[in-house]
């Protein structure tokens, strides 16, 4: 039980913030608050990455509000934190919001995954290779565009939806995207917490050098004919439509994503604000990918 395999890898490891089996105690030292979280003693895991979002700001380009009916409580779609974690088949996504997260919907009795409205998307870029992936969101994003030089290769769904009518919404509305696409194994709801086990036969084996986004939506199970489960973001909010967009497609339906640099500092308030500005005709919003290396 000495040294795991990667960690005598020669991988300039030691500069990013993974932490590697073995290496754990060493690592959580030097990393010092950076892993303050319940999860620290992820004993087993051959790479973790932590990913950090300030509180307050589930206001997308920072005019958005929750839609009026109280099942969306305050602080249930402001996102806190992205966890990813490396086992030996599986990854596990663990996805933080600002509330406890319920499901007044009881999703059971729609082959649903024991929560009702949240819908997080994490896009990662595994090749790191301008123009590579896709520059276009999952349809029902809205108004968004990736930049050259971070186009995605793979978007995990989690969603409170079932494998299959997921699988369904994806071939009919994203078929293009479909071999990019990863249904999770199992997703779950835990306290504050959307946890999703994916393959790695699936994704592929992650490194340092991926970069990762997380955005999150609100589930909508009668959705437009072109989205995949949007909730959309309307002018003027409703009972169940968020508010403080446009009524169109030209505004981001993102809620709350990382920006800067990931670490949940206040001027990634800004940053996010900035990121996802648009202007109806002439200015789209962007969606950034954080890189471990860039951080
Ligand atoms: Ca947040
Ligand atoms: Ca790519
Ligand atoms: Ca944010």
């Amino acid at each position: 039980m000495s040294d795991h395999p990667r960690i005598a890898g020669a991988r300039p490891l030691a500069t990013m913030r993974l932490v590697q089996r073995g290496a754990t105690a060493i690592a959580a030292i030097a990393m010092g608050a950076l892993f303050a979280s319940p999860h620290v003693a992820d004993a087993d895991a051959k790479l973790k990455l932590s990913f950090v979002d300030p509180a307050g700001d589930d206001f997308g380009p920072g005019s958005y509000t929750y839609p009026t009916d109280p099942v969306y409580t305050p602080g249930s779609f402001d996102l806190r934190g992205l966890e990813v974690i490396e086992g030996d088949d599986t990854i596990e996504f663990r996805v933080a919001v600002g509330a406890k997260i319920e499901d007044p919907w009881n999703s059971k009795d729609w082959d649903g995954n024991g929560f009702s409205l949240q819908f997080a998307q994490i896009y990662i870029d595994t090749d790191h290779q301008a123009g590579v992936g896709f520059r276009e969101g999952l349809p029902g994003l809205g108004g968004v565009s990736f930049a050259e030089a971070e186009a995605w290769d793979k978007v995990v769904l989690i969603s409170p939806q079932g494998r299959t009518r997921l699988e369904a919404e994806v071939r009919f509305k994203a078929a293009k995207m479909k071999g990019a696409v990863v249904i999770p194994k199992r997703t779950s709801a835990r306290g504050k917490q959307l946890v999703a086990v994916v393959k790695k036969s699936d994704l592929g084996v992650p490194n340092g050098k991926w970069g990762f986004q997380v955005v999150m939506q609100s589930n909508e199970g009668y959705p437009d004919k072109t989205d995949v489960l949007t909730r959309r973001v309307n002018e003027v909010r409703g009972q169940h439509r968020f508010g403080g967009g446009n009524d169109g497609d030209c505004d981001p339906h993102v809620l709350d994503m990382l920006a800067g640099h990931g670490k949940g500092g206040n001027d990634e308030i800004a940053a996010q604000k900035s990121a996802l500005a648009y202007t109806c005709g002439s200015k789209v919003a962007q969606i950034p990918l954080i890189y471990e290396a860039g951080r």
